[in-house]
């Protein structure tokens, strides 16, 4: 069994949420936030046999789009600690950020 890690944008989530559970997957949705943009995403934990990993994968890729995102910058300019850049950015979030865990142990109790 692998554990799919799956960090998507909440705009995809509710769909994608959905997607897994038609095709019979099971999955745990978390509310987080990403460390850049300090925005809201989500995180789902899918525990799936071995043998269904690249269906898995391919419900998320086809679920979760790109998009491009201005965010007013987060990160210190280099060298003045404390004093933030007044232009905003644009960055292209991803579809999904996807960690794949062996499982050791799977157990319901
Ligand atoms: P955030 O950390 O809020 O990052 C949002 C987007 O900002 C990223 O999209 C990337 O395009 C950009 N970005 C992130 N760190 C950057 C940096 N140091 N300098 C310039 N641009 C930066 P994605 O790469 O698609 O990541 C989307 C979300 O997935 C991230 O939200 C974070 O929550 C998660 N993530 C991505 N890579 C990760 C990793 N290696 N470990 C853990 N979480 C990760």
């Amino acid at each position: 069994m692998k554990l799919v890690i799956a960090i998507v944008q909440d705009e995809d989530a509710v769909r994608l949420v959905g997607k897994l559970m038609d095709e019979g997957f099971s999955a745990t949705k978390l509310a987080t936030t990403g460390g850049f943009l300090r925005a809201g995403n989500t995180t789902l934990l899918i525990g799936v046999d071995e043998a269904k990993l690249e269906q898995c994968m391919a419900v998320i890729e086809k679920v979760c789009k790109s998009r491009k995102q201005m965010a007013a910058s987060p990160t210190s300019m280099s060298g003045m600690s404390g004093a933030y850049s007044p232009y905003p950015i644009e960055v292209l979030v991803g579809g999904a950020t996807v960690f794949v865990l062996g499982v050791e142990q799977f157990r319901k109790l």
